[in-house]
């Protein structure tokens, strides 16, 4: 196996406890106001508690909404913790678009805004101070670097793809760090893309649709998260066909659930995505309260967990 694996749960916060080295506690109690997306996945279910835990930790007052992955709901959740002005708004935007309007109001009742887990795009990126999360289009490039790497069979290669979230920033970065890879060996080709909202639910439905329509010709399931590969999985086993052997399935997020797929010999290979974005949320929180410079961007770092490896790197897991 010649891809690199590395198992990395500390986050690139080199930078931010630099910029907080020597700030002193605030002597007042800050109150924190987060919009998660939802509770769609394993992988926003440890987001979630990694919040929750790291902000009982660092004695910060957390406020917290779960949007049920619509916008709406976050723009009204966001607008609240304005009106209850609160010290400091985080959230992880369903979206990618759409977000000047709340953020300029924020801005106006001089509340810093931090993003964590998925990005937006505004022109005037002073709307936020920092976004802390991952590369997600490294994420897909890792899982088509896999596959080019690893696929053994010759010939024309028929990938599916299950997308995540439409319009969200992991499902068009994981989409184009894929295809930016794959398009040097033109065998590789998707033959059918859509959206399976980062749900298991999803993934089994719209899988069980790419194997009417296209039936044994699909060699390859190219997954934006671990659940709608767990999904596909099943609607594999269905059709009677061997989920792992005769569709190689890649997938995104290192979850437990991915983890006892590979060990059951059903998924090849997870990229790793950390969502224990909880720890470095409350150090910027802190800092941004404090007054600190923080640096606008934070990577997540994050490896590569083929197949071969689940069984000893399960024990290690801690989402
Ligand atoms: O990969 C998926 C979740 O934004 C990185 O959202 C996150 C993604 C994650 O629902 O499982």
């Amino acid at each position: 196996m010649s891809i690199s694996r590395r198992c990395v749960l500390t986050l690139a916060g080199g930078l931010l406890l630099a910029a907080t080295a020597g700030v002193q506690a605030a002597d007042k109690k800050i109150t924190l106001g987060f919009a998660q997306v939802g509770a769609e996945s394993e992988w926003r279910t440890a987001n979630t508690q990694s919040i929750k835990q790291s902000a009982k930790d660092a004695g910060i007052t957390l406020k917290f909404s779960d949007a049920q992955q619509k916008q709406e709901n976050q723009i009204k959740a966001i607008r609240s913790y304005i009106a209850q002005k609160v010290d400091v708004i985080a959230f992880s935007p369903v979206v990618e678009s759409g977000w000047e309007t709340v953020l300029q109001e924020a801005k106006a009742a001089k509340i810093p805004v931090i993003l964590t887990d998925r990005a937006v795009s505004v022109k005037d990126d002073s709307l936020y101070v920092t976004f802390i999360g991952s590369d997600f289009v490294e994420e897909g490039r890792r899982a088509g670097k896999w596959l080019l790497d690893n696929y053994k069979g010759q010939g024309d290669v028929n990938i599916v793809e299950l997308q995540g979230t439409v319009g969200s920033a992991p499902a068009i970065d994981r989409k184009n760090g894929f295809e930016e890879v794959i398009k040097a060996q033109p065998r590789f080709k998707i033959i059918r893309s859509q959206t399976g909202d980062f749900t298991r639910a999803k993934g089994k439905e719209v899988m069980e649709a790419f194997l009417k329509a296209e039936g044994k010709k699909i060699n390859v399931l190219y997954a934006h998260n671990d659940d709608m590969a767990i999904g596909a999985i099943q609607a594999i086993e269905e059709a009677g066909l061997k989920p792992g052997k005769d569709i190689i399935i890649i997938s995104i997020d290192a979850v437990k659930g991915a983890f006892e797929a590979m060990i059951a010999g059903k998924l090849n290979v997870t990229v790793e995505c950390n969502p224990q974005l909880g720890p470095q949320l409350m150090e910027a929180a802190k800092a941004v309260v404090a007054g600190k410079q923080l640096p606008k961007r934070i990577v997540t770092k994050e490896g590569v967990f083929p197949m071969e490896v689940a069984a000893k790197e399960f024990p290690n897991r801690k989402y």
